[in-house]
């Protein structure tokens, strides 16, 4: 028998009944039903008990108890702990006294025992899952500030006031795939515009891979576009530093694994409509999309300190409107022009003109803008 991966939660009926009446997600969305008892967040090190356990149930066999206690190095009792809180939490286990466990349901959620079975580099670990919070980010600089190292993983089912750029709020349902890592960049912060890009091609490239249907482009600086007025991802990087030294960047990554509702019913016209990743018949957990992107994030955060102009080249490729006329608002102008690439030194947005002249254009919204274009500004 295969495992399956519920998108639903079946607590087992052997198992204990979580009380529920916790403000946590509920079970349509992935989380259990929830007992007050069970711990909000969930930390590499604090459970690393839970992450030998599920290492030793990776296989489909049923494993004895007395093979458990050996993989775990602790006693029986402690295994059927174990057991008992991985079916709080949504696991499906059968127990059988002559043939042991087995392992026959796994909730979509991203805790950090089923993250470490499928990371594959450094970035990762330490991983916090949290059924709820404010904002990833914002967990991720407290731990940044607290000494935590490069690649460091804050993700939640859902967060209450998920950010966008310009105080944008980021709409952030349970389900999707919230998160935020810890980098410590040696680039001088005129180049940080290119970790937004970087993070934004980190999800395209692991996107094609589990779903290579899926019709991606990045749209400058920081959304991952799909088809024609679908946004499956977004970045939010934030800088703490100086103008010489980044001391640490936290890069925020939302990616829609179905498609988001809108608030009230109607989408802001002209803004891209939130679109899942399941639309384009990927079948990953979120486990499994969250160690594809930060594996890939990884690639083109160290290519970065080496061969920046390699990763431009590929942004580039991958940039949506590359030769059409486009507008870029920004605070106070609004710059029309050709798109015409990257600049390869900061990842800022270059624009021709009819005459020919090259604006760069380093923050702001890009839109369409059919018809002629001009690098003219307006006020
Ligand atoms: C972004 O901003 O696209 C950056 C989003 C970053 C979100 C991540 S989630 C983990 C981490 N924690 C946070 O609090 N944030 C980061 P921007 O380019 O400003 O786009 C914001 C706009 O996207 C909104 O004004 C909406 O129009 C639209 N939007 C809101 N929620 C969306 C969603 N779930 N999917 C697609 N578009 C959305």
């Amino acid at each position: 028998m295969s495992l399956q991966r519920s998108g639903s939660l079946h607590a087992d009926p052997a198992g204990p009944r979580p009380a529920g009446g916790s403000r946590r997600p509920t079970a349509a969305h992935g989380a259990p039903d929830f007992a007050s008892s069970l711990p909000r967040a969930f930390h590499t090190s604090s459970h690393a008990h839970l992450v030998a356990l599920r290492r030793a149930f990776s296989r489909e066999q049923a494993v004895s108890g007395q093979a458990l206690a050996r993989a775990l190095g602790r006693s029986r009792t402690a295994v059927w702990k174990g057991i008992e809180q991985l079916r709080q939490l949504g696991y499906r286990l059968e127990g059988s006294p002559r043939r042991g466990y087995r392992l026959l349901e796994i909730p979509d959620i991203p805790f950090p025992w089923e993250v470490e079975l499928v990371r594959r580099g450094r970035f990762g670990c330490p991983l916090t899952y949290l059924f709820e919070v404010g904002s990833t980010n914002d967990e991720a600089r407290r731990l940044a500030l607290q000494g935590a190292p490069e690649g460091t993983v804050v993700v939640a089912d859902r967060q209450l006031r998920g950010r966008g750029r310009r105080g944008r709020e980021w709409l952030s349902p349970p389900g999707g795939l919230w998160f935020s890592v810890v980098l410590r960049p040696q680039v001088c912060p005129s180049r940080a515009g290119l970790l937004a890009m970087a993070a934004g091609l980190a999800v395209l490239r692991a996107a094609s891979s589990l779903a290579p249907a899926a019709p991606l482009q990045l749209k400058w600086p920081n959304d991952v576009l799909a088809g024609e007025g679908g946004k499956l991802a977004g970045v939010l990087v934030e800088l703490e530093g100086d103008h010489e030294r980044i001391r640490h960047a936290v890069a925020g990554i939302g990616i829609n694994m179905q498609d988001v509702s809108p608030p009230g019913g109607r989408w802001e016209p002209d803004r891209p409509v939130p679109v899942g990743l399941a639309r384009f018949g990927c079948s990953a957990s979120r486990a499994q999309v969250l160690a594809a992107v930060l594996w890939e994030l990884e690639q083109l955060y160290d290519a970065l300190h080496r061969t920046p102009e390699a990763v431009v080249g590929e942004l580039e490729r991958c940039l949506a409107w590359k030769g059409q006329a486009v507008s870029v608002q920004m605070d106070r102008y609004c710059v029309h022009g050709r798109l015409r690439g990257l600049d390869p030194a900061t990842g800022a947005l270059v624009l021709e003109g009819p005459d020919g002249r090259l604006t760069t254009v380093t923050a702001g919204d890009v839109s369409l803008r059919p018809g002629a274009g001009s690098a003219t500004e307006e006020g």
